[in-house]
């Protein structure tokens, strides 16, 4: 009898730890970002402060800063410095796509000069915005890239590319005091087209903008340009700046309160520009979009703040149904518990493919 209680009582204890540890992994999904697997700012104004870099920092010390600054909300901003600066991060759990909502905040500290006005520009310094599935499953972002294409896709750069190079200890300044500008020649790029500039170093801002834990004397970005978005003007004697706002799809472009915060992994492409469908995402890349200087107020650079998985209790079977581009009428059908779209007497999967050798009486 003693034994049959005991034997009782050990299924009860191990059915209770599996209702326990399921309810717990459910319970456990943090709607933040959990882990930077990589930072790797352009050269800029707030590198080597945001997050601050110290002796004897190396990249994993300064990723676990961008980690630290990231991992939770409110705990920190970090720069991804000028075109081409990156971090990439991962939450708890993938985040899952359903099909024709947002899926994904991205925090920044991007503000409207009007707040009830986006037309009239303000603070945007647009970072494109990356999505990566782990297919191989290894647990780390060397899978596909699918950049997700907001509203200035079609006028973007894609597959541009730029070389920063570390300012040689000989370096002679060339100052330009009338907008502020210790050296207008402070760090040089080069693109892939020949083209040349140079990150300036302003007076408000006077330590190293290369990235000291990097060893590398030039740094390599390669990713998609967007089109310049700031405007001059003058005002009090002095020459300010509109920054353009985006209509959708990028970091650090509207407030972090703002609808065009959101992001939905519906706009992921591929390489081609063709919808890329995905049903859930591992890794997210973040990196500067534009390429632009701004007298005084320096080079336009992107900043991360946090991001928000805004369902983060969704499982993929509840990504639904996704839509075959490029057809206006969508009748879906299961055939064999197999989901298929009629378009006309015509019959595709849910890839697009058009299927031959299926017959409905
Ligand atoms: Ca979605
Ligand atoms: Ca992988
Ligand atoms: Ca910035
Ligand atoms: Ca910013």
């Amino acid at each position: 009898m003693a034994v049959k209680l005991c034997r009782c009582s050990v299924y009860r204890v191990s059915a209770l730890c599996v209702c326990m540890s399921l309810w717990l992994s459910l319970a456990a999904r943090s709607a933040y970002i959990s882990k930077v697997y990589e930072y790797k700012p352009a050269p800029g104004q707030f590198v080597n402060l945001m997050p601050a870099c110290a002796d004897g920092d190396a990249e994993e010390s300064m990723r676990l800063k961008a980690e630290a600054l990231l991992s939770s909300p409110d705990s920190g901003t970090i720069t991804l410095g000028g075109w081409g600066g990156y971090v990439i991060f991962g939450f708890d759990h993938p985040v899952v796509n359903i099909q024709g909502e947002y899926d994904l905040r991205i925090l920044g500290n991007a503000f409207y000069a009007d707040k009830n006005d986006p037309s009239k520009g303000g603070s945007s310094e647009p970072g494109v915005v990356w999505v990566s599935r782990d297919d191989n499953l290894n647990g780390k972002p060397d899978d596909t890239w699918y950049e997700l294409a907001g509203s200035e896709y079609e006028r973007s750069v894609h597959g541009y590319q730029l070389t920063y190079f570390r300012t040689p200890s000989d370096h002679k300044r060339t100052p330009k005091p009338a907008e502020d500008l210790v050296d207008t020649t402070y760090i040089l790029w080069r693109d892939q087209n020949g083209k040349r500039g140079y990150i300036t170093q302003n007076r408000y801002h006077l330590q190293d903008y290369y990235p000291k834990w990097l060893t590398d004397d030039r740094l390599v970005f390669a990713g998609t340009l967007l089109p310049d978005n700031a405007v001059p003007y003058a005002e009090e004697g002095k020459t300010k700046y509109m920054m353009g706002i985006y209509a959708f799809g990028y970091a650090d472009n509207h407030p972090n309160d703002n609808e065009g915060s959101k992001l939905n992994l519906d706009w992921a492409v591929t390489q081609r520009g063709e919808p890329a469908r995905l049903d859930r995402i591992d890794f997210v890349k973040v990196q500067t979009g534009v390429n632009q200087q701004c007298g005084w107020i320096g080079e336009t650079s992107t900043e991360v703040s946090g991001a928000i998985d805004l369902h983060p209790q969704a499982t993929p079977s509840d990504a639904g149904e996704f839509q075959v581009s490029g057809f206006k009428s969508q009748k879906k059908i299961l055939i064999d518990g197999h989901l298929y779209i009629m378009h006309g007497d015509e019959i595709y999967d849910i890839l697009g493919n058009r299927i031959t050798n299926i017959y409905i009486q």
